[in-house]
């Protein structure tokens, strides 16, 4: 049994989303991160000490982690195929494109929205957004040759953890749809309804028709 810990609009999204996608059972429990800071709880912390969403309690075990979560989704669920086999060709790339996805681009999301961890100044701010700009300039020329997903032509775990981060450059000055070929992937992927249904139970309407 999984029961995810979320709150909307978040990276609990990406791990939200996958879950609708596989089909399978699961319970969430919504935190509010702003006001009432469930994060803080003790309660929440003896599931994850970082204070952080998502955590997906998986037969009794918390774990954290976005990127690790769908991957260990993916191993879970082998039958979706959202993770290229052991041994097969891709699975390198795939490791590699989580890997960048969780330690490049997350770090530089997480420090360009909560700037007052790192150095809370406009200059500092700007570095982080031209950082995540260099990722969709690498994403934008992986994607130009029109496969309909980034490893290729099967839906990934990094397919759902890049929509989920594309989404999140909306309010910056270049968001990600305005590169080409990121921007046809992401309208691709915006058509999905299982996205669709997690923006509807996250109770979102920004973004996700454009
Ligand atoms: N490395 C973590 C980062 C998750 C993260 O930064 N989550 C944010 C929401 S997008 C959060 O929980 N913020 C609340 C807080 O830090 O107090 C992951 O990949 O899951």
């Amino acid at each position: 049994m999984y029961t995810l810990y979320y709150a909307p609009s978040t990276a609990s999204l990406a791990v939200h989303w996958m879950l609708i996608e596989l089909g399978v059972p699961f319970e969430t429990v919504k935190l509010d991160l702003k006001v009432a800071r469930d994060q803080d709880k003790p309660a929440y912390r003896a599931l994850n000490p970082a204070g952080t969403v998502p955590t997906l309690v998986v037969d009794g075990v918390p774990v954290a982690e976005t990127a690790a979560i769908l991957m260990l989704l993916a191993e879970r669920h082998p039958e979706a195929g959202f993770a290229p086999p052991p041994g097969s060709p891709q699975r390198g790339p795939w490791l590699q494109t989580m890997m960048h996805l969780t330690n490049t681009l997350m770090p530089a999301f997480r420090c360009w929205f909560y700037p007052a961890e790192v150095a809370d100044n406009d200059a500092a701010q700007a570095a982080q957004g031209a950082r995540v700009m260099q990722v969709w300039d690498r994403m934008d020329a992986q994607l130009a040759d029109g496969r309909p997903f980034l490893l290729g032509d099967t839906l990934t775990t990094a397919d759902f953890l890049l929509t989920m981060l594309t989404r999140w450059s909306r309010n910056m000055q270049r968001p990600a749809t305005a590169w080409p070929h990121l921007g046809a992937y992401v309208n691709r992927m915006r058509a999905m309804p299982s996205l669709r249904e997690v923006h509807a139970r996250e109770g979102l309407t920004d973004w996700i028709d454009g």
